[in-house]
């Protein structure tokens, strides 16, 4: 898989050769690459902002360096090329790269677009700054190329740099080879597929005994089938206190005897046919 980051602060980028994916990088599981987005500027100060049209505060991304960037990274539009690998600037063959634009008003990000990412051969991330990028630039780049506008959540980040740098993180560990343990993968608590969104229960390990605090005796049981059972009542009782939304859409279908005792025990009560609240 091949990631272009196009920014104004390359610096934000230096974690992703730390850890899982500087290993990944390193290994060549994954192709990054950072841009500086004032490479693709002409003037003395390299401008890259503006006052925006119609008024209002701050300032907007100006649309030409964005367009000169992205035409620099992908192939020219028109016919599929017959020149082989290397036709079209920084092109991959005849692979047409999904853009991803950070910004609070985008789709939610979630763990099921990040599933649909790590699929993808080519991802270009366009880290907008201030009010934003002239939106002329996502109009016109949606005539070559998927474009999605995703955001982290309600809440308002200083630019798309960091957003970026959390969209990676998910992506990469979800690409084959990148994590040791392909379960950890699979068991994830927003996991597509997992049908249920439970939120991981406690986790626990060596010594025993800590500051007089007792690992769970089920934990040490050995006694697989209460382990289980264990481990889906503290699931069930965190989605509860934590995020009763994803508990009020568990399919009741999926709820056994044990498991409404759980809910009803946590004040969250299975009427049957849907859950209340
Ligand atoms: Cl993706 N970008 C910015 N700037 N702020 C955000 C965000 C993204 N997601 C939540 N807040």
């Amino acid at each position: 898989m091949k990631l272009d980051i196009i920014t104004i602060f390359p610096d934000y980028f230096a974690p992703l050769d730390v850890s899982l994916l500087g290993k990944a990088r390193r290994n060549g599981l994954i192709e990054m690459n950072v841009h500086d987005l004032r490479l693709w500027t002409h003037d003395r100060h390299r401008t890259v902002d503006d006052t925006p049209y119609g008024g209002g505060p701050g300032m907007v991304m100006k649309p030409e360096p964005w367009g000169e960037a992205l035409d620099a990274l992908t192939p020219p539009a028109g016919p599929p090329s017959t020149g082989g690998d290397q036709a079209g600037g920084g092109g991959l063959g005849g692979v047409v790269p999904r853009l991803v634009v950070p910004t609070p008003s985008g789709r939610p990000f979630t763990q099921a677009l990040a599933v649909e990412y790590a699929a993808e051969p080519w991802l270009i991330f366009a880290c907008g700054r201030y009010e934003g990028i002239d939106s002329r630039v996502v109009e016109e780049a949606r005539v070559r190329m998927r474009v999605d506008e995703v955001s982290l959540g309600d809440f308002v980040l200083a630019g798309g740099e960091v957003a970026v740098l959390v969209m990676v993180e998910a992506i990469s560990r979800l690409v084959p080879g990148v994590l040791g343990n392909f379960d950890s993968v699979t068991d994830d608590s927003f996991a597509p597929g997992a049908m249920e969104s439970l939120l991981e229960g406690p986790v626990y390990t060596k010594p025993p005994v800590w500051r007089d605090r007792a690992v769970p005796d089920v934990l040490l049981s050995g006694n697989h089938g209460a382990i289980a059972r264990w481990r889906r009542d503290q699931a069930l009782r965190r989605t509860v206190a934590n995020r009763p939304e994803l508990a009020a859409r568990l399919d009741p279908g999926d709820l056994d005897k044990h498991d409404r005792q759980v809910l009803a025990d946590a004040g969250f009560p299975v009427d049957g046919e849907h859950m209340a609240h």
